[in-house]
């Protein structure tokens, strides 16, 4: 077995304290696949020292991006944590992303390495060189692809490159009620601290097995899933897509499950969820999308377990959760539990007093888990700090008398579906773009399955004809598939108030209703 000769006390490189977790029987299996395959300790270790030394090799500028448009795979865990350990800055891309959207990320970001499935390494590639980019591989979830070929020529020692705490390891985007997405910076010392504070908080124990079944191209499957097993040198039954029944038939040989509600809501609809399917498990957390109270008792029901609901954003990762341990108080189905240790919240009004116990406003947050500020954009960044560094969420909500946190509300124009976030000013821009389109809004309805989907209500151009279907197949075009609206309705105006602007509750209230 190698050792570090970089301490995790020494280095403030996540990938050091993630290493450092590693159990001393580095045999035993780290991750089971949905596909039979098993990865010991060791194999985490030698893999991601190899990508980080074919990084290496590349010799690029500190600070260098790695964006990555990747099917799940625990090949694209490793290159993550070989980002991480080569000291670079990961940016992973959701795979629903279209050519215009991947244009406006990597044109914005600048990697220097792309790294795309070998299907889409055309396109992919034509964006990333016409960006600047030196190098793009490709990475297939066979376990095929340039990557992992140039690797396998390299040496499986590897030194984690030393970092600050305050140093970058990842840029995420995420959109905006104006203009376009913004990419978070996060820090070595945002994730970590963040990592630590859930170890604990949620009472990872030495034989909890996470069922991981989340896509990891944002905060809840890359960070919160990947960082709580692996700081706990928990093995994970890694999926490489979320299965409802394969998710209840792993439950017997697990403990932790995380998910956002609409799994939860997939899980409840299977029979075979029952008291005996759960008996093994030790936690269920949700996140990511409001979980309806419903889902929360059905829950309960079924299964006897109280679900762990907790609150977080892409700039932050985890700022709440309902408490784990029940001496700390119960987990409230509706509320998002208490600000995690270090985290302080603050909700205040639209003139920046604080708002009495129990009454609503702006959430507002401080602590060592937000990010550092938008990727060049300084002034954006200033915006949404307060004078004295709270970071503004854009989520509304109110804290009671015993500090249980509840969001009620969004400030920023968001819906949330099926636990990705879609804006409607995005899908409105291109909507507007559209022949014979005059005006748009898009607006979140309730939905059974994904919590809320979004709906387009048009006005046509005077003398023009709007097919509402040909509006979605144009949409279905250009953006993620997650993101177009699930129906169109054509009217001939929308509603206004006195000051002109669309009143879209009265809209979500119309469609909403049917
Ligand atoms: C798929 N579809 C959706 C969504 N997903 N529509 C609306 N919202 C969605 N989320 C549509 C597709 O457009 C497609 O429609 C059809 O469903 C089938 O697509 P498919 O990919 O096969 O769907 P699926 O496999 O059933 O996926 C549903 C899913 C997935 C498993 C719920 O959306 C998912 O994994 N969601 C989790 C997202 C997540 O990890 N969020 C965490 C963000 P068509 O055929 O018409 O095109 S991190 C975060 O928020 C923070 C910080 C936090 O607090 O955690
Ligand atoms: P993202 O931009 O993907 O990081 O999404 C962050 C947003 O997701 C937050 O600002 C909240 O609006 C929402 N969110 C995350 N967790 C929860 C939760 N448990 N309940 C309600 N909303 C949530």
């Amino acid at each position: 077995m190698r050792t570090q000769n970089t301490s995790s006390q020494s280095n403030g490189n996540l990938f050091a304290a993630l290493r450092a977790a590693f159990p001393q029987d580095l045999d035993a299996v780290a991750v089971e696949t949905d596909s039979g395959l098993f990865y010991s300790w060791r194999d985490l270790e030698r893999a991601t020292a190899m990508m980080a030394n074919l990084l290496d090799s590349l010799d690029l500028p500190a600070g260098s991006r790695i964006a990555v448009q990747v099917e799940k795979s625990v090949e694209a865990m490793v290159l993550y944590l070989a980002t991480l350990r080569a000291g670079l800055v990961f940016l992973p891309l959701n795979t629903a992303y279209q050519s215009a959207e991947i244009e406006y990320f990597i044109g914005n970001a600048e990697p220097a390495v792309v790294v795309c499935t070998a299907r889409n390494f055309g396109w992919v590639s034509k964006i990333a060189f016409k960006a600047g980019t030196q190098c793009v591989f490709t990475l297939n979830d066979d376990r095929t692809g340039s990557l992992l070929e140039r690797a396998a020529h390299c040496s499986d020692q590897h030194v984690v490159a030393l970092r600050q705490a305050d140093d970058l390891a990842a840029i995420l985007y995420t959109s905006g009620t104006t203009g376009r997405s913004k990419g978070a910076m996060l820090t070595h010392g945002n994730m970590l601290s963040n990592a630590l504070v859930l170890k604990d908080y949620w009472g990872w124990q030495a034989d909890d097995v996470l069922i991981h079944a989340l896509p990891i191209f944002h905060v809840h499957g890359l960070f919160v899933a990947i960082h709580g097993a692996l700081l706990n040198g928990s093995k994970m039954i890694w999926l490489s897509k979320f299965d409802p029944k394969l998710v209840i038939q792993k439950m017997p040989e697990a403990t932790v499950f995380m998910g956002v509600p609409t799994l939860y809501v997939r899980l409840l609809a299977e029979p075979g969820l029952t008291r005996e399917a759960a008996r093994h498990m030790r936690l269920f957390i949700a996140g990511s999308a409001p979980l309806l109270i419903e889902t929360f008792n059905e829950w309960q029901s079924r299964t006897g377990h109280t679900i762990l609901e907790r609150y977080g954003m892409s700039e932050t990762v985890m700022l709440t959760s309902n408490p784990y341990d029940q001496s700390q108080g119960e987990r409230r189905g509706g509320t998002v539990g208490f600000p995690l240790p270090g985290v302080s919240l603050r909700v205040q009004d639209e003139d920046g007093r604080p708002v009495p116990v129990g009454e609503i406003g702006g959430i507002q947050v401080k602590g060592p888990n937000v990010f550092k500020g938008y990727w060049r954009m300084p002034e954006k960044t200033a915006e949404e700090f307060t004078p004295d560094g709270y970071f503004k969420t854009g989520d509304v909500g109110k804290i009671d008398e015993l500090g249980y946190v509840t969001i009620v509300g969004r400030s920023k124009d968001l819906i949330i579906s099926g636990g990705y976030n879609v804006y409607p000013a995005e899908i409105e821009a291109c909507i507007n773009e559209l022949p014979g389109v005059a005006e748009s809004a898009v607006v979140g309805i309730p939905h059974a399955d994904f919590g809320e989907v979004g709906v387009a209500v048009v006005t046509p151009k005077p003398g023009a004809t709007i097919d509402p279907g040909k509006i979605i197949a144009s949409l279905k075009s250009q953006l993620a598939n997650f993101k177009v609206p699930k129906q169109c309705f054509v009217v001939a105006a929308l509603p206004r108030n006195t000051m002109g602007k669309v009143q879209k509750n009265i809209l979500r209230a119309q469609y909403g209703a049917g």
